[in-house]
């Protein structure tokens, strides 16, 4: 009896020693960080819900948490549309929710898109429907850490003005979208601005392609700009295009699959590879190109909407998007080589979702923002936390428990013989 409590202290403590001498090695081999071995798994999801319907439309990763951007509406009443901003702790919990209404005053604000700069300040962009529905007013705002309204812009360019995205860029921003001088539309032209961080325009760029441009997503990297968007044409095709940081035009490509295609988000990797997030008939797409403008391929993501496209903290692709007809989010990793690391998808019980924007941290985890509904449309917005953590490899864990179990064995087996 003494013997088989001496053994088991004995096969106790080998196990531990191999587990610990294993998982030395493993750690070690981290320097590399092997991502193929990465998981992703949810951490919590939480909703925003007031009487009237949520998008949580974009977002940023801020102080202990990330800060999004709901577009707040309500179907029978445009004049009631409003832009709410939400910064959260990384538990989940709001810290401060704002609502912004041009001089308490409803008159359709609807964000696009929201970026923090290095000083915490939070900037948005989007739009806001001055006098009616078809008579869009582009908006910047900007709120301090507290949550108070510092900057408030509105430019009345052209009869319908509407801002989807931004990049902040050595103390300027960076700031596209689409400006319409008529409002029937067909005829927008692509707007890029460069903007100081007191709101003052430096310079005003207008691109159109065929008979209508709209600029969606910007990407700033290495004092180079990057746009894509969409043009019309024959069908909708795919715009891409690169900028110095005075905003001349340096290239531009499209891409037309023969179907409608339309991008939303652009982003590029470490190894200087632009990826486009988009759409084409009802297919999610990636497209790649490399710095210089060229071509490098077109992935079909399967039926679902756009793809929303971003760079993590390990320098793999995080690719995200609504699929089968709202019914789940689908979420994957991909490294720079274009291999899977890992694929996931969200979905709740008795509700549509949708999925609008990606926030990934400095720690691996990722935020996604988006909406659910009992019917098509938001009923109320959606945030979900991701972590990545490395699988178990076989060695770590199984290796220590087989030679453990095999000397364990031959322990009591030596022991035996000696008792009889
Ligand atoms: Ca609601
Ligand atoms: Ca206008
Ligand atoms: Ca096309």
């Amino acid at each position: 009896m003494k013997n088989n409590c001496l053994n088991l202290m004995v096969g106790v403590l080998i196990f531990f020693i191999l587990l610990f001498l294993t998982s030395t090695t493993s750690s070690k081999s981290e320097i590399t960080r092997n991502t193929a071995s990465l998981s992703a798994n949810l951490e919590w999801n939480k909703t925003w819900d007031t009487p009237v319907k949520e998008m949580a439309v974009a977002g940023d990763e801020y102080i202990n948490g990330p800060v999004a951007v709901i577009d707040a509406f309500n179907d029978s009443n445009w004049k009631t549309e409003n832009i709410t901003i939400l910064r959260y702790n990384s538990l989940g919990n709001v810290i401060w929710n704002k609502t912004w209404d041009k001089n308490g005053i409803n008159d359709g604000a609807s964000p696009k898109s929201l970026k923090v700069d290095s000083s915490n300040n939070i900037w948005i962009v989007g739009e806001i429907n001055g006098t009616n529905p078809d008579n869009e007013d582009a908006v910047l705002l900007s709120y301090n850490q507290s949550g108070n309204l510092t900057k408030c812009k509105i430019w009345n360019f052209n009869n319908q003005d509407c801002l989807t995205d931004l990049a902040i860029n050595n103390n300027s921003l960076f700031v596209v979208g689409w400006t319409n001088g008529t409002s029937s539309g067909w005829t927008d032209e692509g707007l890029l601005l460069k903007i100081d961080m007191n709101g003052n325009i430096l310079n005003k760029t207008i691109i159109k392609r065929g008979e209508n441009t709209i600029f969606t997503s910007i990407f700033i990297k290495n004092d180079s700009v990057f746009i894509t968007g969409y043009i019309n044409e024959t069908s909708a095709d795919i715009i891409t295009l690169k900028f110095d940081t005075n905003c001349n035009l340096v290239w531009n490509k499209i891409w037309n699959s023969g179907n409608s295609d339309w991008a939303k988000t652009i982003v590029i990797d470490k190894n200087n590879i632009i990826y486009i997030g988009g759409m084409s008939a009802d297919n999610t797409i990636l497209l790649k190109y490399n710095w210089a403008g060229t071509f490098i391929s077109s992935q079909n993501l399967g039926k679902g909407n756009h793809a929303h496209v971003k760079i993590d903290s390990n320098g793999n692709i995080l690719i995200g998007w609504t699929a089968n007809l709202w019914a789940s989010v689908s979420l994957k990793a991909i490294d720079t080589s274009g291999s899977e690391i890992w694929n996931t998808n969200w979905k709740d019980t008795g509700y549509m979702v949708g999925i609008n924007d990606i926030i990934p941290t400095k720690n691996g985890t990722f935020y996604v923002l988006g909406s659910e509904g009992k019917s098509m449309g938001a009923e109320r917005a959606i945030i979900l936390k991701y972590s990545q953590t490395n699988v178990p490899e076989y060695s770590t864990v199984i290796l220590p428990i087989t030679i453990t179990i095999a000397l364990f064995v031959v322990i009591l087996r030596k022991t035996k013989r000696r008792e009889s």
